[in-house]
């Protein structure tokens, strides 16, 4: 780990961190109206991934993909614009928190149908096979998509194609409400199931950042050079509910000694810790860095909210014919 890399991974979740809760501080607001799924606890992963892909990868999410569309460098003041429906938002303030998309990153867009951009991720991967280049598609996910037909039928698609894409699984045990013990059989993992499939697959711990970013590394490296589909199933957990500002861990579906058990093993502050033990940041130099990304956080959500609503005659229009592109 040199220093260098210590501050992107540092950098990129602390910025993710302060993005998100800056969200969730400012909901009650109700400017934001669109809902919104907040992945504060499970930086780790994005930034990992994020870091180990390069600019002209591609990338698709979900749902839950703030941090993901940030850590592939997503433009910030556009996601928040985004969030608060303004014309100057990434899908034009037509699709809020679930349909981010950046394309000058690589960023191809993330959808709320559960498992509806896992296709979408493997037939970019097949362009760039066509292409012959050695760009990589990945495609993140939630443990509820090993319960979607398509998943299967993706997978199935990229081992026979031998596809460049990362498949990478933040299996936070909970989809909605429902625990993994009640929606998949237990002795069963993701990861076992993608490779009996015929696909690669490894297990690793999504809150441990330099652990979350060499296994990526590595496996990005051999799909670059040919060597078809890679999976990596993370474990992670979120702190917030499912879907909002809020916590919740009052209504029953989850114990606080859970939700506590793995707060105490926060993935900001975990390495934070070892990049100072190792010498490979100082305090002063972190401090300085949180200052920067609270002004650039602040100065998103002014830019968002002095941004103009789009005009009443494009609410009806296609996003793309609007912005007089052809589809
Ligand atoms: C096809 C489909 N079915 C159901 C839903 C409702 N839904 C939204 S998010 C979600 C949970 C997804 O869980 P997971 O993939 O584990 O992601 P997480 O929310 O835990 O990040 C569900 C069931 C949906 N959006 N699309
Ligand atoms: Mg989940």
């Amino acid at each position: 780990m040199t220093p260098d890399l210590a501050r992107q991974l540092l950098h990129s979740m602390r910025r993710i961190r302060c993005v998100e809760e800056t969200i969730a501080e400012r909901y009650a607001e109700q400017k934001m109206r669109c809902p919104t799924h907040l992945s504060v606890g499970q930086e780790g992963v994005a930034a990992a991934v994020g870091t180990a892909l390069r600019h002209d990868d591609y990338a698709v999410s979900g749902h839950r993909a703030h941090a993901h569309y940030l850590a592939k460098g997503g433009d910030l003041r556009a996601m928040i614009a985004e969030i608060y429906g303004k014309a100057t938002g990434c899908a034009r303030g037509k699709g809020g928190s679930m349909h981010l998309v950046d394309e000058t990153v690589g960023f191809m867009g993330s959808t709320a149908i559960v498992a509806g951009t896992v296709p979408v991720g493997v037939g970019l991967a097949y362009g760039l096979k066509l292409q012959r280049t050695d760009r990589v598609s990945c495609v993140f996910f939630g443990d509820a998509v090993a319960e979607a037909g398509v998943f299967y039928e993706s997978l199935n698609f990229a081992v026979l194609k031998k596809l460049p894409v990362l498949f990478v699984c933040e299996n936070n045990l909970y989809s909605v409400y429902s625990p993994l013990s009640v929606r998949q059989p237990s002795d069963r993992s993701i990861q076992a199931v993608a490779a009996a499939m015929g696909v690669p697959s490894q297990h690793a711990d999504g809150n441990d950042v330099q652990q979350a970013y060499d296994v990526t590394s590595e496996s990005v490296r051999t799909i670059r050079s040919g060597g078809g589909p890679r999976l990596i199933e993370f474990s992670t957990y979120r702190w917030r509910e499912h879907c909002g500002p809020f916590y919740d861990n009052d209504i029953g579906y989850r114990t606080e000694a859970e939700f506590q058990e793995w707060k105490s093993r926060e993935p900001i502050a975990h390495f934070e810790r070892a990049v100072l033990t190792r010498g490979l940041s100082k305090q002063s130099d972190i401090d300085a860095m949180q200052r920067d990304i609270e002004r650039e956080v602040a100065d998103a959500f002014a830019f968002a909210e002095s941004s103009p609503f789009p005009a009443p005659g494009d609410a009806f229009t296609d996003l793309y014919a609007s912005a007089g592109q052809s589809a």
